[in-house]
């Protein structure tokens, strides 16, 4: 692979794992060479750092006062076509069916079928809209008409083949961590601030959206804290944190749970603990968990959709049944209290994340889709 390729990126640019996903991919692409534009309605979230082939073009929503609803698609898919001509891109990577695949495919048939649309399926186009018959066959229409679609479990795919009837290829591309970023940081003088030393502590991050199940991260430490002494961070913003802040309340957990907000130096947050919770209801593929993984950190998690894939059972943390909150609170003080087995499962974590999900190899196998498309080499 030699050729140098031009390429749009659409993403949310606020939301989580998506938006990360994105953001490093296009950051890791530039600096192998390739010229990337991200189309976005705000600057994504982690694109912090100058890089001299990276270009930022904000999608402006018109406000006229004719339109009822302000048209972001219309807008979304205008700019994409003049972002492509402009600067004679390859090919539009966009991360979801809906909208964004949409307003890409509109774009190609605006400026000629050279523009290729690869589309990255996260989840919530599947296990939530597809659902919505009004939606489904344009979700549906999104990814037969993408050049290539990738999604980032298997069980994924499978959840895209059975719901929406689709029999195209779907490129398996898991997401993956930074090794440079994601790694155990030093943080022993910082965590004496939060937990004693003979402290755990327990960590959960997250948009605390129902499909979070973030009652069941309070019930898991309730349990495990009545016999290993530890404090809890709860690390993220959403519509279920007031009944969390209630039942610990209920709890009597106060003095044991800290609540940090969203936090941009996830890496740091994630190596001041010792086992991440993720009990989820649905989730694609997980990437807090790899993220922890990486920091050395096992998860105790659901059994949930992506999830198994990422957590070996017993290795890299423990599964169990979504719910099943006794179980998850024994996994966790079966680990916690073994010091033996807790440097095993450490070490095959750190081992996992930067083998198997590291992100040379996610960016190739992107990069590989991006060529097969183009016809480049
Ligand atoms: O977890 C969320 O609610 C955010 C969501 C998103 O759109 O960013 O995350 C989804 O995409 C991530 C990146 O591929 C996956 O790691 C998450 O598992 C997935 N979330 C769900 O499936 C709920």
């Amino acid at each position: 692979m030699s050729d140098f390729l031009k390429i749009g990126i659409t993403c949310y640019p606020t939301l989580g794992g998506s938006g990360v996903v994105a953001t490093e991919l296009g950051m890791l692409l530039a600096e192998k060479g390739h010229e990337v534009h991200f189309i976005t309605h705000g600057m994504p979230f982690r694109l912090g750092r100058f890089v001299k082939n990276i270009f930022y073009h904000e999608v402006e929503v018109p406000d006229y006062h004719v339109f009822r609803y302000p048209p972001y698609d219309l807008a979304l898919a205008s700019k994409l076509a003049q972002v492509a001509e402009l600067k004679d891109l390859d090919l539009l990577h966009v991360h979801y069916a809906i909208p964004h695949a949409v307003c890409a495919i509109l774009a190609k048939q605006m400026v000629g079928s050279k523009l290729k649309v690869v589309t990255t399926l996260h989840g919530t186009d599947i296990t939530v809209l597809a659902q919505d018959q009004s939606i489904s066959n344009m979700i549906q229409y999104a990814i037969n008409d993408s050049d290539a679609v990738t999604a980032v479990s298997q069980d994924l795919i499978r959840e895209t083949r059975e719901t929406l009837d689709i029999k195209r290829d779907i490129d398996l591309i898991y997401n993956f961590v930074d090794k440079r970023i994601y790694y155990p940081h030093d943080v022993s003088e910082l965590r004496k601030e939060f937990a004693e030393p003979h402290e755990k502590i327990l960590i959960h991050i997250s948009n605390f959206r129902p499909v979070k199940r973030v009652l069941d991260v309070v019930e898991t430490f309730n349990l495990v804290n009545q016999q290993v002494p530890s404090k809890l961070m709860f690390v993220g913003e959403g519509p279920e944190l007031s009944k969390v802040h209630q039942r610990v309340n209920e709890l009597g957990l106060n003095d044991r749970v800290i609540f940090c907000g969203k936090q941009d130096d996830v890496a740091k947050v994630i190596s001041l603990a010792d086992m991440m919770l993720l009990p989820s209801e649905k989730e694609s593929f997980g990437l807090v968990a790899l993220e922890a993984m990486s920091c050395g950190v096992p998860t105790v998690g659901s059994n949930a959709g992506g999830i198994p894939e990422l957590i070996v059972h017993g290795q890299t943390g423990y599964l169990a049944d979504i719910g099943d909150v006794k179980a998850m609170a024994a996994y966790a003080v079966k680990a916690l209290t073994d010091p033996k087995l807790y440097a095993e499962m450490k070490a095959a974590c750190l081992f996992r994340a930067h083998h198997t999900f590291c992100n040379d190899y996610m960016t190739y196998k992107y990069e590989e889709i991006y060529y097969r498309v183009t016809g480049k080499e």
